[in-house]
């Protein structure tokens, strides 16, 4: 596997004239450094000092970083500052964490991005074999997976997005925002911190590029892409062991001294504004005011790590955060008491485990974050398993850790409430609340994280790939095979495959140039022809009856012959239909434009027509109870490309096809674009020509765009019979 991201795991550092690395610190170094380590990919990325001081000792710094099975990108001063502190850091964060007055959209800045992006991209797809995995990480980077695409079409690339996917509303204020889209379509898979997220991303990706999704599949263009929530851990062990070893141990006694025995409140960031740390001040400031009883009780330590000095908004916020604390300390302090202990530094690891493990509470309240694993390593070093966490309802973190007290960081007098609440809840509350998020947190580790993320990734549809373009060579020798097979069997698919998409299912009668083709090749006596078909026999027969072609219904449930009658393939009590019928009925109801087909062994949910924001939300709810049925009744629940099938027992086009193929032709040619295909891909005889018609990954070995492809394809076949 290749990562990809803007630091690498380890920063170079340049003292007295010679080079050394130190580790990167941040959420994405820490969660990474585990996967990197166990495998043996490449990880490529900026090694944190700019190009300029590293000058003639590039080649000595790439053979370091190799044995760190590192690549570097090399950045300029001019790359950090535009592309870095200028796209990435002040268009991108702001607008992403909702701070649309602090975004700048600098068309230099955005040229910056793009040609840096190039060169993570460049330098990815030259260290990548084809059958590497590449995952490209964060918003500095949002252009690399379709630049890599470029250059490597087969490739399997993810990328995961460390913050907020903004609302649609908020995204759309960029300049760049179809291009951006682009960018991450180019991977196979998008991963989220949360759901929220992922419908934001969907949302844009239908508004601004008119392209829908099922169930998080994003429909049309050439590939399948998936978008998905993985919310990600930390080293919970890591963490846990740490808080119990008795150095730690000593340093908490040493802490709990020094407040003299007072409570502690802890708030721990990077110093940005999307972290609320002027609020949570205020806050503090208030809960003092209002608690009277509070004084010289408790003390808030206040731990910030420098971040991004050199961008202007950084530098503002933290005068005004030293103001605001000296102010407060004051205001309300005494001879013997600090209300609040300021460090603005990166501390050891150590030492900010023992202070996680001494605060009677944590204060975590972003105004926005994508995660937040702060709330989490508290959570993790909670040896006396009975602090509380305060957290803010725009943390992504927030979605899994429930139990804490959830607060608008907006609300001051709210967090003023809260903090009070936090230190005087009873213990087995406290206690109870934190035992449930750290099993949670225990349960979802960081490398479980990426586990399920690559897991995903390499799944994509099985184990299939990309098909490759049927074009060129291969066209022609396709052509060929057929001209010189003395048997030939064809099964073609109809919806999708030899028509494109129409409204409503009854729109999409076959013309006369695809019943020309089709009665051509037919009429052909080497040549067997199959329609493999998700419809009811009626219409088939209406559509295509008169051809002397055999038909497949209702993904395999009817067969019928040249000239013969049609025959069940399986033998089913309806019963579950009445069942499930009335669930289908209220959820179209309910969905303006969805409507329920009924056949004879199936019934089909379609929503073609339907809003889509009312099919996003309709559709995992329905999915979510019919799932729940079909166990019980022993059901299968198909979601296919705008429609959503369930059908009694286990037929499938594959099985269908199996009467021919023990025929043995000579030539053998499927074509189909739905996942019911896929079955059928999967039943023929190695050598076979398989065409997935549209996007995605399939079992097929050829791919081609869509319906008018395939009927150029057919016509060419069936015109070469008529030239002999
Ligand atoms: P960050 O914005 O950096 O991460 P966060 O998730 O809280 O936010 O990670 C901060 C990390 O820095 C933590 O691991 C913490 O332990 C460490 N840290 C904080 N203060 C420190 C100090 N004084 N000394 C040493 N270490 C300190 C971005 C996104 C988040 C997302 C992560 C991961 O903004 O929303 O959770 O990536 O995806």
């Amino acid at each position: 596997m290749i990562i990809v991201s803007n630091r690498l795991p380890v920063t170079a550092k340049q003292e007295e004239g010679s080079i050394h690395f130190v580790p990167s610190v941040g959420g994405l170094a820490t969660g990474l450094r585990s996967v990197h380590a166990s495998g043996e990919g490449a990880w490529v990325g900026w090694p944190g000092i700019a190009a300029e001081a590293l000058r003639g000792t590039e080649a000595a710094v790439r053979r370091d970083l190799a044995g760190h099975n590192c690549v570097p990108v090399f950045l300029s001063d001019r790359d950090v500052r535009d592309y870095y502190g200028g796209f990435s850091n002040r268009a991108i964060w702001p607008l992403f964490h909702y701070f649309t007055q602090h975004a700048a959209y600098d068309r230099s800045h955005w040229e910056a991005y793009r040609r840096v992006n190039e060169r993570f991209a460049a330098t990815a797809a030259e260290v990548a074999r084809p059958e590497d995995a590449i995952w490209v990480h964060d918003y500095h980077l949002m252009l690399v997976p379709a630049l890599i695409r470029d250059r490597l079409p087969e490739v399997r690339i993810g990328f995961f997005l460390h913050i907020p996917f903004p609302s649609y509303e908020v995204f759309r204020l960029l300049p760049w925002r179809q291009e951006i889209l682009d960018g991450l379509l180019g991977a196979d898979l998008v991963g989220f911190h949360t759901y929220d997220y992922v419908g934001h991303f969907l949302d844009a990706v239908h508004a601004i590029l008119g392209r829908g999704n099922v169930s998080g599949n994003v429909e049309g263009g050439e590939r399948a892409v998936r978008a998905e929530a993985f919310p990600m851990g930390i080293d919970y062990v890591r963490f846990r062991t740490a808080a119990e070893a008795p150095a730690v141990q000593r340093e908490v006694e040493r802490i709990k001294g020094h407040v003299g025995g007072r409570k502690v409140i802890l708030s721990v960031d990077r110093l940005d504004y999307t972290k609320g740390v002027l609020e949570r001040l205020e806050a503090f400031d208030l809960f003092l005011t209002e608690n009277p009883a509070w004084r010289e009780r408790v003390t808030l330590i206040l731990l910030l790590v420098p971040s991004r000095t050199r961008v202007e908004e950084y530098r503002d916020l933290k005068r005004q955060i030293d103001e605001r604390v000296g102010r407060i300390n004051g205001r309300h302090g005494s001879v013997g008491w600090i209300p609040i202990g300021y460090l603005y530094r990166s501390v050891p690891f150590e030492r900010l485990v023992a202070l996680y493990r001494a605060a009677d509470v944590a204060l975590v309240t972003p105004l926005r974050d994508g995660m937040n694993l702060v709330a989490k390593e508290y959570v993790a070093s909670q040896v006396e398993g009975d602090g509380v966490l305060v957290l803010s309802e725009f943390a992504g973190a927030a979605q899994e850790l429930g139990e804490a007290l959830l607060v608008n960081p907006n609300d001051v007098p709210g967090m003023a409430r809260a903090i009070r609440e936090a230190l005087e809840m009873p213990k087995r509350e406290r206690g109870e609340r934190l035992r449930r998020m750290a099993e949670r947190v225990r349960g979802h580790t960081v490398d479980g994280w990426a586990a399920d993320f690559l897991a995903e990734l390499a799944s994509r549809d099985g184990p299939d790939r990309a098909p490759q373009p049927l074009a060129g060579d291969d066209l022609e020798r396709l052509v060929a095979e057929y001209a010189a097979a003395e048997t030939r069997l064809l099964l073609l698919d109809y919806d999708g495959t030899l028509v494109p998409f129409a409204p409503t299912p009854g729109a999409a009668k076959p013309d006369r140039a695809l019943r020309t083709v089709l009665a051509r090749l037919a009429g052909d006596p080497r040549n067997e022809v199959a329609i493999v078909s998700g419809r009811d026999r009626e219409t088939l027969a209406a559509w295509l009856g008169d051809l002397d072609v055999a038909l497949v219904a209702e993904h395999g449930a009817w067969v019928r012959e040249r000239g013969g009658a049609w025959r069940a393939t399986v033998a089913r009590d309806a019963a579950w239909k009445e069942r499930v019928r009335p669930i289908l009925e209220r959820y179209a109801r309910r969905t303006p434009g969805a409507i329920v087909e009924e056949k004879a062994f199936s019934l089909t949910w379609h929503f073609r027509r339907a809003e889509p924001y009312a099919s996003r939300l309709r559709v995992p709810k329905l999915l979510g109870a019919l799932r729940d049925l079909a166990a019980h009744l022993d059901l299968h629940v198909l979601a296919g490309d705008h429609v959503i099938e369930i059908k009694a027992g286990a037929f499938h086009k594959g099985q269908a096809a199996a009467q021919w193929v023990e025929r043995e032709f000579r030539f053998i040619l499927a074509a189909g674009d739905d996942r019911t295909d896929e079955d059928l891909f999967g039943a023929l005889p190695a050598g076979s020509c398989t065409i997935k018609v549209g996007g995605g990954r399939s079992r097929a070995t050829y791919r081609l765009p869509g319906p008018r492809e395939v009927r150029a394809l057919l016509a060419r076949l069936a015109g070469g019979r008529r030239r002999r």
